[in-house]
């Protein structure tokens, strides 16, 4: 089917151990090709993917990074880019769920926090140089086989302080944030705007329920402008190197908890195929 004279790109949603081999099979037929995160589960397959993509000679590969198209992410790139406030020196970040089932450890690194990885790479423009993850006290709601809540703790090249807590089973709702300490400001990601409700003597301001209703927006953006790319002949977005980045920290920073060392992130050179 991906072969076929009438399908002009390709979107991947199947489950994660699947993705390589249909992007693979698109990347053969020289169509464009959108993969939900992650790439691929481990970063050998993810470097697979650029190397076949770099043969092929044309940058056909996506990835549902969809934090970048969020509409307060991309304020917030705005104002670090704009140089106003100086150089960003901290952040500090909660990706909470109200509760998730059949969850394991790793997969709080590995499915979760895989979003901050990625958007807050592309937020501030670096690599990450290491990785660390403690365990708070757990939380009594979380299922057996998972530590609930993290702490993840990331360095940047240039010495930048990320710390993000992960909390899957915060029971309130679902709530990101993210913000950064500049040398002469610092940055709030916007709340998601809901009326304030004056009700039994209190008031009140709804929190999204997931991340469907949470990221509704960017998931609407992100496809919208992976089509008018596809049409335009070319890719825009997160690339395969992205990906292959993404997998490449999300396994250091698994090797930090499993150990409870500092993990140093190394990575492959970027290929000048992927510089803009
Ligand atoms: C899920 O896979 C997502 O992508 C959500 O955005 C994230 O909040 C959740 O923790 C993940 O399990």
């Amino acid at each position: 089917m991906i072969a076929s004279d009438n399908i002009d790109a390709v979107i991947v949603t199947t489950l994660d151990p699947f993705h390589e081999q249909y992007v693979m099979a698109a990347i053969k037929a020289g169509k464009y090709v959108f993969c939900e995160k992650p790439l691929a589960p481990e970063a050998d397959a993810c470097k697979r993917i650029v190397d076949a993509e770099i043969a092929g000679g044309k940058q056909l590969v996506q990835v549902g990074f969809m934090r970048r198209y969020d509409p307060g992410y991309r304020q917030l790139k705005e104002l670090i880019t704009s140089g106003q406030y100086g150089l960003p020196l901290m952040l500090h970040c909660a990706h909470r769920n109200k509760e998730i089932h059949n969850f394991t450890t790793d997969m709080s690194v590995e499915n979760s926090l895989i979003h901050e990885i990625d958007v807050l790479r592309w937020l501030i423009g670096e690599d990450y140089a290491t990785a660390e993850v403690v365990f708070p006290k757990s939380t009594r709601n979380a299922e057996e086989g998972l530590r609930d809540p993290q702490i993840m703790y990331l360095t940047t090249k240039s010495g930048v302080r990320i710390d993000v807590e992960s909390f899957v089973n915060c029971h309130y709702g679902y709530d990101i944030k993210c913000e950064v300490v500049c040398e002469e400001g610092v940055l709030n990601l916007p709340e998601p705007a809901n009326a304030m409700v004056r009700t039994n003597a209190a008031r009140v301001t709804p929190i999204c329920n997931d991340w469907s209703e949470r990221f509704v927006d960017a998931y609407n953006i992100e496809f919208q402008e992976w089509i008018n790319a596809c049409k335009a002949g070319r890719v825009d977005g997160p690339s395969a190197w992205d990906g292959y980045v993404g997998q490449v920290t999300a396994k250091a920073a698994s090797k930090a908890r499993d150990t409870q060392t500092k993990v140093e992130i190394k990575y492959d050179e970027m290929p000048d195929f992927y510089k803009k």
